[in-house]
């Protein structure tokens, strides 16, 4: 019996295929070892069934029997919980991964995101306050980069960590933005290369692919 169960939507524009964020858990799920299906909701009309799970209409949430998480940094700190193949199992090293869990999202994601909205609408970055927004996630990209010149995976081992900071990354990557910072960009190859993210993207290109 499959008690994980990812819900993601029916069906997405091509821009962000392949970034969709249900490829977290996807990658988690598949580094773990651990069973699970993947249901759609609609993309175009969000009910409010869909709203009871995730509140603000968004994707993606897990059911792990009767309990409902959204977020994908709650979800992945869930899966975190059931696999030591997403966690390390040495305090030390475990809240190494938390740290660098929260730093992914609240730190670099938090300055990624904005400048990736306007990367993607095709502003030039000539306005101020783009200038702005650049300035502000380079300051972080420069600060992870020696991070990562010294290691290969954020708390020693692979962990959780590393699969939300190698997709805030990659977004970043998407547009150009780790120009200028090759370790981060060889981190993301690093993290990428993993058979657990190839099939995790596959699966979601396959999955938009089937609703075309
Ligand atoms: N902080 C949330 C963000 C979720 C999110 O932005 N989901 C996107 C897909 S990657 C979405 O549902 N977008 C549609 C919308 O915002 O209406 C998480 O990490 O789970």
């Amino acid at each position: 019996m499959v008690d994980l169960v990812l819900t993601t939507f029916d069906w997405v524009p091509e821009g962000p295929r392949g970034y969709v964020r249900d490829i977290r858990v996807r990658w988690a799920l598949e580094e773990a070892g651990l069973p699970y299906r993947v249901k759609s909701v609609p993309f175009a009309a969000r009910n409010a069934g869909h709203f009871s799970h995730q509140p603000f209409g968004q994707v993606p949430w897990l059911t792990d029997g009767d309990i409902s998480i959204f977020e994908s940094g709650a979800i992945l700190l869930h899966l975190g919980n059931r696999s030591d193949a997403l966690m390390p199992a040495d305090p030390r090293s475990r809240g190494e991964a938390l740290a660098w869990l929260f730093a992914a999202l609240n730190s670099v994601e938090m300055a990624s995101l904005p400048w990736s909205i306007l990367a993607f609408s095709g502003d030039t970055g000539d306005s101020p306050a783009a200038k702005r927004l650049a300035e502000f996630l380079e300051a972080r990209l420069r600060h992870l980069e020696t991070v990562l010149a010294g290691r290969e995976w954020l708390a020693g081992t692979f962990s959780i960590a590393d699969i939300l900071m190698a997709d805030v990354l990659r977004l970043v990557d998407r547009f150009d933005g780790l120009a200028g910072h090759p370790a981060s960009r060889g981190y993301v190859a690093r993290a990428t290369a993993r058979p657990s993210f190839v099939k995790a993207y596959a699966d979601q290109m396959a999955h938009f692919a089937a609703a075309d």
